[in-house]
């Protein structure tokens, strides 16, 4: 796109929201501060490098087998190198357990070491990359139904070293990049049927996290990821919405919020001032529910959107942690990240140019009619031209231009996997 036209667009936009008292470049360089947390496993739909050849289980589901998925590790780097080149800004990434560099070996998930991402930790550093983490208790031989809340105090054990090792990864990881490591703890434990042991496995899981938090790091943060339900544990969830809120709070913990973990029409949005009130930060998992938790590509819709605007509204760029959280293995998996990413980008950015003040002032004065025009006009505020600036400035393409690119790296590289 001609760099004249953007600037030329970008020039009237900046007027259009002096007028309504917003500062554009304000916004940009706000926007420039965020870092989003890319997620790892979009590249390979979830699989990692353990080599067990089995299913993905505990609950989630990858569907479509659309060619050219990352098979090892040099794939996926390369693969998470090309979406980064199109998403404006400096971007961190977050691995699940799963991806660690095992060297062909069976390295159970309780016998996990740093070791095993020594690689990540070299590579992440020479790419500017922090890096985020995961334990990861899915596709297992002993993932079952229950892991952290299994009465069987072998399987149960098996999962808390997993997660401590994981903690002990995470706060490496944390040190060497100078900036903690944001370790997220998500089990899918649940019942398929009726259970007459609500209490029991809850009472399990909060004493095996106990366990676990039980060592104190510097250099990295704990968050734990309640949802509703998981494919095939429709029943009953042990870590529910309820359970991880009350243990957050009662042990200064930081709660995820998943945007597909809740009832359909549940504002995630309206979750965010409630926690930050109560629990030291939050980290966002950022996917689109279609009907369930699909974890479709994240788009630009209302519930994005709204969330955005929250963080804002909260003054809560510094307390909010944003990780993307989707896997969609139907279409070009790069082209996912990509898009996935602009859209929480974009959203972020209207976000931060709404007229705040102006419709600050509007509900302080209870003019209904006028904070509500208002908002409805500012969606309509040429946004689009100081993300095309965004992009221009950090030197990735602009609007459409990436689709042409994406599909030369699917031409050159994925397809012929
Ligand atoms: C599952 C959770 C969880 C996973 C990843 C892979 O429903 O959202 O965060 O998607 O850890
Ligand atoms: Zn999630």
């Amino acid at each position: 796109m001609k760099t004249q036209l953007i600037e030329e667009a970008y020039r009237i936009a900046r007027e259009r929201y002096a007028a309504v008292g917003v500062d554009t470049e304000e916004a940009l360089k706000r926007l420039q501060g965020i870092s989003l947390s890319l997620h790892c496993w979009q590249a390979d739909d979830v699989i990692g490098f353990e080599n067990r050849g089995g299913a993905l289980s505990g609950g989630i589901q990858t569907t479509g087998n659309y060619p050219g998925r990352a098979r090892n590790v040099g794939e996926l780097r390369a693969d998470i190198l090309k979406a980064a080149s199109y998403i404006p800004g400096t971007h961190r990434l977050s691995l699940h357990e799963i991806y660690g560099e095992f060297g062909g070996e069976a390295v159970d998930r309780d016998q996990v070491e740093v070791k095993h991402f020594q690689g990540w930790i070299e590579w992440a550093r020479e790419h500017g990359m922090k890096l985020d983490f995961n334990s990861t208790s899915f596709s297992h031989p002993k993932s079952g139904s229950l892991s952290l809340s299994n009465p069987d105090p072998e399987i149960r054990n098996f999962w808390i070293e997993h997660t401590k090792r994981c903690r002990a990864i995470a706060e490496a990881m944390g040190e060497t990049q100078g900036d903690p490591c944001i370790m997220n703890l998500w089990v899918h434990d649940g019942s398929k049927d009726q259970t007459v042991n609500r209490m029991l496995y809850r009472e399990l899981l909060r004493d095996s996290l106990d366990r676990i938090f039980e060592r104190k790091y510097e250099h990295m943060k704990d968050c734990v990821e309640s949802k509703v339900f998981g494919i095939g544990l429709e029943s009953y969830t042990v870590g529910s919405n309820d359970f991880y809120i009350a243990y957050a709070t009662s042990r200064g913990k930081i709660v995820t919020l998943d945007t597909g973990h809740f009832h359909p029409t549940e504002l995630v949005a309206d979750k965010l001032s409630s926690l930050l009130l109560f629990t030291p930060e939050v980290m966002l998992h950022v996917s689109r529910p279609v009907r369930w938790d699909s974890d479709h590509v994240t788009i630009m819709n209302d519930d994005t959107l709204e969330l955005a605007k929250e963080i804002v509204r909260c003054d809560a760029l510094d307390r909010v942690h944003i990780g993307l959280d989707y896997f969609d293995a139907s279409i070009n998996r790069i082209g996912a990240y990509v898009v996935g990413a602009r859209a929480t980008q974009k959203c972020l950015m209207q976000a931060l140019l709404e007229p705040l003040d102006k419709l600050r002032a509007c509900e302080a004065a209870d003019q209904g009619f006028e904070r509500l025009a208002l908002l409805e006009e500012s969606k309509s505020l040429p946004w689009n031209a100081v993300w095309d600036m965004f992009c221009l400035r950090n030197d990735v393409p602009v609007g459409e231009e990436f689709i042409p690119d994406v599909e030369r790296y699917e031409a050159e590289v994925t397809s012929k996997r």
